[in-house]
C-alpha cells in the first residue's frame, strides 16, 4: 500500500490543505450573492474580488462545486463562432484560458490540439466558408481545408464514413483546445476563497425576494441573506430561478449526453467534430476518448443518461473510426443544456434591478467560463454591460434583435 495512503488512513485530521475553506454558516448580508458554484459563478466571484475589491461575496451551490455542467461537458475550447459578437467573446476567453494554469498555480492540462469541424455536404461547406471569413476578419486562425488535407491530417479516419456521408472538407481551427474541466472549478474556487469569497455547498436557493422591482434578499435552505445584488449562473436550472423573480425567458432545457472510453495509447491529437453525424470526440491526457452528441430531442430537466444515446453515438463514431469497434465505454452521463432560440447566451442586467443573469449556454458554455466570469464581474461592479456582452442581453428577444449563432454550434440540434 503506498505510504501516502497509509498516512491519510492513520491521520485524525486531513493532512493536506483543502482547496478552499468550508465556511461555517451563512451571514445575513453579502454585497453580492452568486447562485451556482459552477465555473461561471466561481469565475465571476474570483474576478469581482480580484479586479474590483468586492470580497463580501457568497457563492451558493445546491450540490457540490463543479457538479453541474462544468463537470459534465466534453472540455472543448474554441473561438470559431459565426457572429462578430460570438467570435470576439470566445477569442477573449481563449486568451484568458492560456494563462489560467499559471495564474492559479494549478495545472489545468490546457492542451491546444487543433479542431476540425467536418463538412459532409455543400451547404455545410458554405457555412464553414462563412465562419472562416468572419473568423479571419477578427484575426482568428480558421481556414477551410479540402478532403485531402483532412485525410493527410487524420489518416486513421474513414473519410468516406462507411460510404454514407463522405467528408468533403472541414473548417480547421488551430487554437482549438481541451482542458481538465473539474480543475477549472477548483482553480476559480480556491482563487475566490483566498480573496475572501465564501463558497456554501449543499445550500439550495428556495426563493428570491423582490420589492418595488428590486432584488432584496435570497432565501436558502440555510437561512435568508439580505443583498441588493444577485447573480444567477445555474445553467439548466435557470428557468426555476427566473420564476422566483417573476421573469419570463425564452429558455428551454434539453439533456446533453456524453461518454468516455477506456484509455488507449495516444493516437488522436486534434478534436474532431461532425455536425452531420452529431459527433464530437477528443483524446484526453489519460488516453480516454471523450465523446458527445447533440441534444436529446425532448425537453427534460434531468441528468439521467440513456442506452439509446450510447448506441447512436457509438454507431457514428464507428462510421469515422471503424477500428474502434472493440473499444469499451466506461462511463456516460448527462447535463442539462439551457438553450436560447438564437443559440447565443443571455448575459447581463435584467428588468429586476440588482438581479443579473448568466444563462442560455446551451451546448457551448464551458469554453466561455473565464470570459463569462470576467464580463459578469465587470457588469456588476461597473453597473453597465461589459462591451463584449451587449449582444447577449435578455432584451434582444423583446426587441427582435437576435444574435444568430446556430451555424457555429458544434453539432446540429
Ligand atoms: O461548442 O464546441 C462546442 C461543443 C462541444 C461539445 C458540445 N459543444
Amino acid at each position: 500500500m503506498p505510504l501516502r495512503l497509509l498516512r491519510f488512513a492513520a491521520a485524525k485530521t486531513h493532512p493536506e490543505p483543502r482547496m478552499f475553506r468550508p465556511p461555517e454558516r451563512l451571514q445575513n448580508h453579502y454585497d453580492v450573492v452568486i447562485i451556482g458554484a459552477g465555473g461561471h459563478g466561481l469565475a465571476a466571484a474570483y474576478y469581482l474580488a480580484r479586479d474590483y475589491g468586492i470580497h463580501k461575496v457568497c457563492v451558493l451551490e445546491k450540490g457540490y462545486i463543479g457538479g453541474g455542467n462544468t463537470g459534465r461537458n466534453t472540455t472543448i475550447v474554441r473561438s470559431n463562432y459565426l457572429t462578430p459578437e460570438g467570435v470576439q467573446f470566445y477569442d477573449a476567453s481563449i486568451h484568458l484560458w492560456e494563462d489560467l494554469s499559471e495564474e492559479f498555480d494549478l495545472n489545468l492540462f490546457y492542451s491546444t490540439r487543433g479542431h476540425f469541424t467536418l463538412a459532409h455536404s455543400d451547404s455545410a461547406m458554405r457555412t464553414m466558408r462563412w465562419r472562416a471569413e468572419v473568423n479571419k476578419h477578427y484575426g482568428i486562425a480558421s481556414e477551410v481545408v479540402d478532403a485531402d488535407v483532412v485525410h493527410r491530417a487524420l489518416p486513421m479516419m474513414d473519410i468516406s464514413c462507411g460510404g454514407h456521408a463522405p467528408v468533403l472538407g472541414a473548417l480547421y481551427h488551430a487554437p482549438g483546445a481541451i482542458v481538465r474541466h473539474d480543475a477549472v472549478a477548483w482553480g476559480y474556487g480556491r482563487g475566490a476563497d483566498l480573496r475572501g469569497v465564501e463558497i456554501h455547498q449543499r445550500t439550495a436557493v428556495t426563493g428570491i425576494q423582490v420589492k418595488a422591482g428590486k432584488a432584496v434578499a435570497v432565501e436558502t435552505t440555510k437561512g435568508v441573506i439580505h443583498t441588493d445584488c444577485v447573480l444567477s449562473a445555474v445553467a439548466g436550472s435557470s428557468p426555476e430561478i427566473l420564476q422566483m423573480v417573476g421573469l419570463d425567458s425564452p429558455l428551454y432545457v434539453h439533456p446533453l449526453q456524453a461518454m468516455v472510453s477506456e484509455p488507449t495509447k495516444p493516437w488522436l491529437d486534434p478534436i474532431i467534430v461532425s455536425g452531420s453525424l452529431h459527433v464530437y470526440v477528443s483524446q484526453s491526457a489519460r488516453g480516454e476518448l471523450v465523446m458527445g452528441a447533440s441534444l436529446d430531442p425532448y425537453e427534460l430537466h434531468s441528468t439521467r443518461s440513456t442506452l439509446d444515446f450510447t448506441e447512436g453515438l457509438a454507431a457514428h463514431i464507428l462510421d469515422l473510426f471503424p477500428f474502434l469497434s472493440e473499444l469499451k465505454v466506461v462511463r456516460q452521463w448527462a447535463g442539462m443544456a439551457d438553450m436560447t432560440p438564437d443559440y447565443a447566451p443571455i448575459m447581463g442586467k435584467t428588468p429586476v434591478e440588482g438581479f443579473y443573469l448568466d444563462a442560455g449556454w446551451g451546448t457551448w458554455g464551458f469554453k466561455a467560463t473565464p470570459i463569462a466570469g470576467k464580463t459578469m464581474a465587470a457588469t456588476i461592479a461597473e453597473g453597465k454591460p461589459h462591451p463584449l456582452i451587449t449582444g447577449f442581453s435578455l432584451d434582444r428577444f423583446r426587441e427582435f434583435s437576435l444574435t444568430g449563432e446556430r451555424g457555429a454550434a458544434a453539432v446540429g440540434h
